[in-house]
């Protein structure tokens, strides 16, 4: 059996973030990290002048699996209504994704009897497929919103069930499980935007508090690994509720049109944006950040959660300075120790060479993507830069970053102490059995390392060590940490379109609210 993918998500685009030419010899020297970058793009998203593109903000990507036996092209599929294997004619049931659809005939199979179907693919009408062989000799797709707009959707029940009735919070009994609805909030200000969701600064009127709210179009996310991934950053951001550098989740609730996760405001900015005016960070700093995030993954693995989307734009700085990893859609969940998965995902310069190779991978990548964010920290540019890649467009591809990072060695700046140099290439490490956090002493192997020794663990656990920098804020509701771009802009939710309401299967979204009952109690008291 042949597999191949599609990738689904698309980039988005928007800040630069400076490179600096070359690995120049400087002395280590704090005053570096204080140093303005002085361009300014000519327009959002757009590099400045001398500046190399491969260090932007960028969306994550999920590569979907697709399986191509005598001609169909099979994808896994949940199946909502009664569906019947046309192999083996039993009834395919059961909550999950059991049954297989080829996405040109639309035949409906078993996971199981899939590779036994010896019908060929009957759907001569569909547009050719494109298909590009990887190093493994499976094939890859073009572009998913070609392929899907090709894949018809599931016809809908007759009359979709509508959403529960959203119930407001004050009309219900003082303890009672409360769900919240849009007008409970006062949106003030966008505050982010990614392939799928945009984010804003809210209010919740009752209390005054602050919260961001991620707001997703049902209609982006009605194919089935769409969904799963909606579930998973939820029971994800239900988990992450109870560490000190992951965001928590406040409350879920729904519209016909629209899903929002309203989530714990962290009002520092993220990384990115403090990276993009410091140029490069002083080794006390990296490690701090580096030595936060390396907490808050092992906590994450420790209930088996794989990241799979560590980036700058990721880790956000609270008032104090401390991190928290934001962003669960991309993670995997119900990995024990030493299970693999084999999704091809992530954000193109933070893929581990594991993935990049098609192979089965762990918890491995998660301390591969550390390495990349630690470079990037220490070094004020990504390890797989490529000098003179603006002047080539054969090197401005995807597919050739893919190939630097399989094989380009890494470089590191002469200007870096020997310890932090030690952690970049352990944690860089090409080969995940070796690298720094994967082997025997896992997660020991980091604590212990050289670069971390001057880092308590358990007072940085109980943010009881002062972080090295406190973002400049007046006030609760400053944004100044938050890209103009994005706080320019108006901050209103278009109103629903009926005809788009009409295709959303809402079935699929049941159950989607949620209260945190932490926060409600806390609420509660206010
Ligand atoms: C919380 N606070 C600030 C920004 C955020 C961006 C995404 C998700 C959560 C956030």
């Amino acid at each position: 059996m042949r597999s191949f993918w599609i990738e689904f998500l698309t980039a988005a685009a928007s800040h630069p973030f400076p490179a600096i030419p070359g690995d120049i010899p400087t002395p280590y020297d704090f005053d570096h990290s204080e140093e303005l970058f002085p361009n300014v793009p000519a327009a959002p998203g757009m590099p400045c002048a001398g500046e190399d593109r491969s260090i932007y903000r960028r969306g994550a990507r999920r590569w979907r699996k697709l399986y191509r036996v005598n001609g169909h092209i099979f994808q896994a599929k949940r199946f909502n209504r009664r569906a019947f294997c046309a192999f083996c004619q039993d009834r395919i049931w059961g909550l999950g994704r059991q049954g297989f659809k080829c996405i040109q005939c639309k035949l409906l199979v078993h996971k199981k009897c899939h590779k036994l179907v010896q019908k060929p693919c009957s759907n001569e009408h569909v547009d050719p497929v494109e298909v590009k062989e990887d190093a493994n000799g499976e094939s890859t797709l073009g572009r998913a919103s070609s392929v899907r707009s090709r894949a018809e959707p599931e016809p809908l029940p007759e009359t979709p069930p509508a959403p529960p009735a959203p119930v407001r919070a004050e009309d219900l009994e003082p303890g009672s499980q409360r769900h919240y609805s849009l007008e409970d909030f006062e949106l003030i200000r966008v505050i982010g935007r990614g392939s799928y969701a945009k984010v804003l600064m809210v209010e919740l009127k009752r209390t005054k508090r602050v919260y961001a709210m991620k707001v997703i179009k049902k209609a982006l996310v009605t194919d089935d690994e769409d969904i799963d991934w909606v579930q998973t950053e939820k029971h994800v951001f239900e988990t992450a509720s109870n560490h000190p550098f992951l965001v928590g989740l406040h409350s879920c609730f729904q519209t016909p049109s629209r899903l929002f996760f309203v989530i714990e405001f962290v009002r520092g900015g993220d990384l990115m944006f403090h990276m993009q005016r410091q140029r490069r960070l002083p080794e006390e700093h990296a490690r701090f950040y580096a030595a936060e995030i390396s907490l808050a993954l092992h906590f994450l693995h420790e209930r088996g959660v794989i990241y799979r989307d560590l980036k700058l734009d990721n880790v956000l700085l609270d008032h104090e300075g401390h991190i928290k990893l934001t962003d669960y859609g991309m993670c995997k969940e119900g990995v024990r120790p030493g299970d693999t998965t084999s999704t091809f995902c992530g954000t193109p310069n933070y893929i581990a060479p594991e993935i990049l190779r098609g192979e089965e991978y762990g918890f491995s990548v998660d301390w591969w993507a550390l390495g990349v964010l630690t470079y990037e920290m220490l070094a004020g540019r990504s390890p797989f830069d490529i000098a003179q890649a603006a002047d080539n467009p054969d090197q401005n591809t995807e597919d050739y970053l893919f190939q630097v990072i399989l094989e380009k060695t890494i470089r590191i700046p002469r200007s870096l102490s020997v310890k932090a140099a030690s952690v970049l290439k352990g944690f860089l490490n090409k080969n995940p059995a070796e690298r720094l956090g994967c082997g025997e002493g896992a997660f020991l192997d980091i604590v212990n390392h050289p670069f971390f020794k001057s880092i308590e663990w358990e007072m940085l656990e109980q943010k009881q060590v002062v972080p090295p920098f406190k973002p400049r804020l007046e006030g609760e509701r400053d944004l100044a940490n938050f890209p103009p771009e994005f706080t320019d802009e108006p901050v209103h939710l278009t109103p629903d379109d009926d005809t788009v309401i009409a295709d959303i299967d809402q079935s699929e979204f049941e159950g989607f609210e949620y209260v945190n009952p932490l926060l409600m109690s806390l609420e509660d008291c206010v």
